[in-house]
């Protein structure tokens, strides 16, 4: 049995997603690699990340801008492409990667779940978050994909504004996210938040655990886990109208 990877968001970075994994000595048919979701969408190659996710035997959740353009794919599957175009609003940037995308590959995403439960590491991965007031099995779909902060009034807020979600949550289980770019690593008690804005140039991050590892509760150790590897570039430019979400 290998190690387990956990990877923050990878937003279309197919090259950084590549390093990452040249970077950990990635054993193919030995380690298990789990993606924190947003594959897809503000870098160069959301199809290659696709891709290179689906022949690795990538494990994933799914990400608020997977489901945005699966959600197209979706009713293109029902009522055909041209219905879906009228039907199903898309950004310029999620209409690219629609048209990227291929089939097996849509399926690919279209097969991921909101939550992968990793009982030997005691661990749990979503792509955004919990309402720390529930157990995350109770967690509906659009507070799993987009939750950021909990608002002066105790709610699950997509916001930035409030107490990032992550410092709430008690466990048991720790619980490891990504769609947070803009507040960066986090690393709390029961919560480890990996989206470091490679898209934005900052980095691609990857948590580290040895087979059977319980993932550590103190913060240092914690640390010594993470792998970076530097984006190739700024991709998606800071105040281009399309800032970390
Ligand atoms: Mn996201």
């Amino acid at each position: 049995m290998g190690r387990t990877i956990v990877v923050g968001d990878i937003h279309g970075c197919a090259l950084e997603f590549d390093d990452l994994l040249r970077s950990v000595g990635y054993a193919a048919g030995v380690d298990r690699l789990v993606l924190v979701g947003d594959l897809v969408a503000r870098g160069p190659d959301s199809a290659g990340v696709v891709e290179l996710a689906r022949s690795c035997g990538a494990w994933a959740v799914r990400g608020n801008h997977d489901e945005k353009v699966l959600s197209w794919w979706r009713h293109a599957q029902e009522h055909g492409r041209r219905s879906a175009d009228r039907r199903v609003k898309l950004s310029e940037r999620h209409r690219g990667v629609a048209e990227a995308l291929t089939e097996r590959q849509f399926g690919f995403l279209a097969a991921l779940p909101l939550m992968i439960a990793l009982p030997e590491h005691e661990m749990l991965v979503v792509h955004a978050g919990v309402d720390p007031s529930k157990a995350p099995a109770a967690c509906d779909e659009d507070t799993l994909l987009t939750v950021r902060s909990i608002d002066d009034h105790g709610r699950a807020s997509r916001k930035l504004t409030g107490t990032p979600w992550a410092r709430r949550w008690k466990g048991p289980q720790q619980i490891v996210f990504g769609h947070d770019a803009r507040r960066n690593l986090q690393l709390e008690d029961f919560a480890t938040g990996l989206d470091t804005g490679c898209c934005y140039g900052r980095q691609l991050t990857a948590l580290v655990l040895a087979a059977g590892e319980v993932i550590p509760r103190d913060r240092a150790a914690r640390a010594r886990l993470l792998v970076q590897v530097p984006a190739r570039q700024v991709w998606c430019p800071p105040g281009s109208g399309d800032g970390p979400e």
